[in-house]
This record gives structure tokens, sequence and C-alpha cells, in this order.
């Protein structure tokens, strides 16, 4: 299979979706409409709604009935880039080789681009005319709450390396990152018709895959000093190998899917092993 070919029909088909579904950037308030769209056009790699897409065909249907947690996960994934580049958090001046939101539109511009791109992910997603998405959305609203993303990030900005061990170097990736990695895959499966037994099958495998991603992006910013990664524990190799068995586990949990699985197995072995 093509993963990038994969990849590339993915980002696509949600790029359409999404700027179809968000306000018009002459708009008003034309500065914020703008400021939401800046870091959402052109985007990056799109994975999650690749998930989200893979999801849905791993229980046999088309991918395209996964469009609105597609839309939604990368909503999501945006406004928390958005408010994690804010000098009160990250203080990151660039993303994706482009000027951040803040730094583009402002402090309290870039917080308000945030919320309404949170905001935005939820109303795409009650628009999906499917009697299971009041299941999706609850999933979602698990995935980015305090529960999970925002309280990953609240841990992650007080982390205290001294103190860490790998396990609660996991715990933090397992709900910075992974939670709502997992979230695509599940809310494309349940759009999708999948059964609770494919479900429960299918939060496992997004959930190791989301660690393994995770770690991944920990080895790649190997020697950036980072407080909360796994190479400062189990060094480069380590990290590595934790990350592959991961993988290989994750794999395991989604082996009696077959063939339609095929796009989701690519895709978490592309997630894992990618250089960037
Ligand atoms: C501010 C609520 C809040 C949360 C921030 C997303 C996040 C939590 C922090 C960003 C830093 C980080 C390392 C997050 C973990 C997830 C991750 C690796 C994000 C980058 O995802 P990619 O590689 O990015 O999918 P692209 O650019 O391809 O979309």
């Amino acid at each position: 299979m093509d993963v990038q070919g994969y990849l590339a029909e993915s980002a696509a088909r949600v790029e359409r979706f999404l700027d179809e579904s968000l306000p018009a950037v002459d708009e008003p308030p034309a500065r914020l409409h703008a400021a939401m769209r800046h870091l959402l056009f052109p985007g990056g790699k799109r994975l999650r709604p690749a998930l989200a897409f893979a999801g849905a065909e791993a229980v046999g249907a088309a991918p395209e009935r996964a469009l609105p947690i597609a839309g939604a996960v990368e909503l999501v994934h945006t406004y928390s880039l958005v408010h994690d580049d804010l000098p009160c958090m990250d203080d990151d001046d660039e993303r994706r080789g482009l000027p951040t939101v803040h730094v583009a539109f402002g402090e309290a511009t870039a917080v308000l681009a945030g919320d309404a791109l949170l905001t935005e992910a939820f109303a795409v997603l009650a628009l999906a005319d499917e009697s299971r998405v009041a299941g999706v959305i609850g999933d979602l609203a698990e995935a980015a709450g305090s529960r999970e993303l925002v309280g990953g990030q609240h841990d992650d900005l007080s982390f205290d390396s001294q103190a860490a061990t790998p396990e609660s170097v996991e715990s933090v990736h397992r709900r910075k990152s992974a939670a709502l990695i997992a979230a695509s895959v599940v809310g494309g499966a349940r759009l999708g018709g999948g059964d609770a037994e494919r479900l429960g099958r299918l939060r496992r495998f997004g959930l190791q895959v989301g660690v393994a991603f995770q770690i991944a992006d920990d080895v790649l910013d190997a020697g950036d000093d980072e407080p909360c990664s796994l190479v400062s524990h189990l060094g480069v190799e380590g990290a590595r190998r934790r990350a592959e068995d991961l993988l290989e586990s994750a794999l395991a949990e989604i082996e009696d899917l077959g063939e339609p699985a095929e796009a989701l197995r690519e895709l978490a072995r592309f997630a894992v092993r990618r250089d960037r």
C-alpha cells in the first residue's frame, strides 16, 4: 500500500470539508477568521484525519463516512498547537516554517482563534446526519478534556524530570497525544458502524500507536533537552525499541480485522517510523 498516496488523498478530502465548513476568510470578524485558518491551511501531515478514514475502512465502511470526525480531530489538533505555541506555554515563533498564529495576529487573537477552532470541531460533528454521532461527540470531548489532552498538557508544563519515571512520561504521552489519535480511529470506526468489540480493539490500537507516535517525536527531538521525553530514561535506542514494541502489540490488536484494516496498519507504521 502507498501510504503517502493515502495521506495525500485523505488530506485533500478533509481540506475540502474544512474549507467549506469554516467561516470564510472575509466574513466578519475577518481578522479572527483569518487567524483560524492561518495554521489550518496548508496544515501538516493530516495524520489524524487519515486515521479516521482508515478507521471507517477497517470496519468495512467507505472512508467518506468518517468525514465529520476527520475534520473535527484536525480542528482540535490545530487549536492545541495554536495554544501550545503561545508565550505562556511553549513560546514558539515558528511552526511548519511559518510564523505562529500569535506572531502573525497577536496573542489575544491567537487565544480566541484556538477557542473558536475547538468549538468548530463540535459544530462540524453535530451537523453529521448519523445516529451514532452522539457517541463520537462524547469520545472527542473526553479525549480533548482535562482527563486527556488538556490534563496531559497541564502535567507536561509542570513536569518534574528529576522525579520522572518511564511510566510517568508515558502517562503524559498517552493523555497529551495518544488520546486524540485513538479518538480519531475509534470515531471513524463508530461512524462506519463498527460494533463494540471492534471499537474496543481499535481504541487499544489507537492508544498504543499514539504513545509510540509520541515516543517517535521524543527520538526526533533528542538533544532538545525536553523534560518529558522517554529518551532521557531509555536513550535513543531504548526509546526506539519501546516504540517498536508498542507498534507490534498495537498491530496484534487488529490482526483479526484482516484486509480492510491494511490502511490503518500502514499508517501506524508510518506514524512510528516517520522522520519528521
Ligand atoms: C494547548 C491544550 C493544549 C494542548 C497542547 C498538541 C500539544 C498539546 C502540544 C504540542 C507539542 C507536542 C509535542 C504535542 C504532542 C502531539 C504532537 C506530536 C503533535 C504534532 O503532531 P503532528 O506531527 O503535527 O501530527 P503536524 O504538523 O503534522 O500536524
